[in-house]
């Protein structure tokens, strides 16, 4: 029988919060982070803390009231993430774990993670078998007028990136080439340099506008077309020849296998809000081994960092800062790497921003 202690309570606190740098993509814009913040307080006192990305603040009250929906059947449950994520998918079967639900399942999956690295005083990372470990990561940019980001792109490779992402995408293709092509003398060709057109183009489009963009030697192309177009993304990838990422926007390990099986893409990216927490990001991790896929991480530096420390084909960690403005200490690239912090994911309130930022 079970010794870990019971989850008492499941709490959901909603904030939108100023980002270091707000970001602005082909598909939408993000000035500011809606959050849901959640809590899981346990029978021996520990509690787990992990957020949710809401991506626009109308998803709030709904995120929330699922939290409430879901907290009195985690009640008097052990903490155990995996056996606690099987017990949703299987309740939910019916209904599926995209969107929504699956969120904020696997928000609450991640601070029961939390928690139980609290409860031994370890890392997740090292829950997970592994440790702590130095990852590169990549400054992660929205779409950005390089005259005015200048100083920032050179602060960045001055403070150790060795890798630069930009958003592209703009309703002139000759905007993305001119923008690429300054960002590129900027930065320097020791520097690798990624786009994301967040799923901004249809399939023909893409090839014309990735031709365009190969003399500037982009390490991957982000999402060109729309996430869920698995054949359009192996097209591009067939056609062009560049280096297609992917996965972002993938549901669950079974999101993975039918991207994998599709060969959408040469890399994949987990977003571990949307891959199922730390048990789909493990599931899918294995898959991608298996496929020879590079994994890189999306948002979610904090829990991102103990789960690809564990990742057999760790690429890059992204580094864009979502919470930092609600932690006491939040997680900071040290010369262009990114490490995981614990007990638990190394995720503190500051509560007193909390407050104010409370919605
Ligand atoms: C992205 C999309 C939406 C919000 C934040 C970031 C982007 C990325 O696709 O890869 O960072
Ligand atoms: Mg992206």
């Amino acid at each position: 029988m079970t010794t870990l202690p019971a989850i008492s309570e499941v709490r959901a606190r909603p904030v939108v919060v100023p980002m270091t740098r707000p970001l602005h993509t082909a598909s939408g814009s993000v000035s500011a982070a809606p959050l849901v913040l959640l809590d899981v307080t346990t029978e021996s006192g520990v509690t787990g803390h992990s957020y949710l990305f809401a991506y626009d603040s109308t998803m709030l009250p709904a995120l929330t009231s699922i939290v409430g929906g879901l907290a009195p059947e985690l009640a008097g449950r052990p903490v155990a993430p995996v056996r606690r994520m099987g017990d949703l998918q299987a309740r939910f079967r019916l209904l599926g774990m995209q969107g929504l639900l699956g969120m904020v399942a696997s928000g609450i999956e991640m601070a029961l993670w939390d928690a139980l690295g609290k409860l031994i005083g370890q890392p997740v990372a090292g829950l997970l078998g592994g440790e702590p470990v130095m990852l590169r990561a990549y400054d992660s940019y929205g779409m950005l007028d390089p005259r005015r980001e200048e100083r920032a792109l050179r602060n960045s490779v001055e403070n150790g990136f060795r890798a630069i992402k930009i958003k592209i995408g703009y309703p002139d293709a000759a905007r993305d080439v001119a923008v690429v092509r300054r960002v590129r003398e900027i930065i320097g060709t020791d520097v690798e340099l990624m786009v994301d057109y967040n799923q901004s183009l249809d399939p023909q489009e893409a090839r014309r506008r990735i031709e365009r963009l190969r003399e500037f030697d982009l390490y991957w192309v982000e999402e060109p077309v729309a996430a869920e177009d698995l054949a359009g993304h192996s097209y591009v990838r067939r056609t062009t020849g560049a280096r297609i990422q992917t996965g972002e926007n993938w549901w669950f390990p079974r999101g993975c296998q039918a991207a994998i099986a599709a060969s959408a893409g040469d890399f994949a990216m987990f977003d571990i809000m949307k891959i199922g927490g730390f048990t789909g990001w493990m599931l899918a991790a294995g898959q991608a081994q298996a496929a020879s896929l590079p994994v890189s991480s999306h948002l979610f530096v904090e829990a991102s960092a103990h789960a690809m420390a564990v990742t057999p084909t760790a690429d890059w960690v992204e580094y864009l800062d979502l919470a930092g403005a609600v932690l006491l200490a939040p997680y900071r690239p040290v010369d262009g790497h990114v490490t995981a912090v614990g007990p638990g994911l190394g995720i503190t309130w500051n509560e007193e921003a909390i407050a104010r930022y409370g919605v």
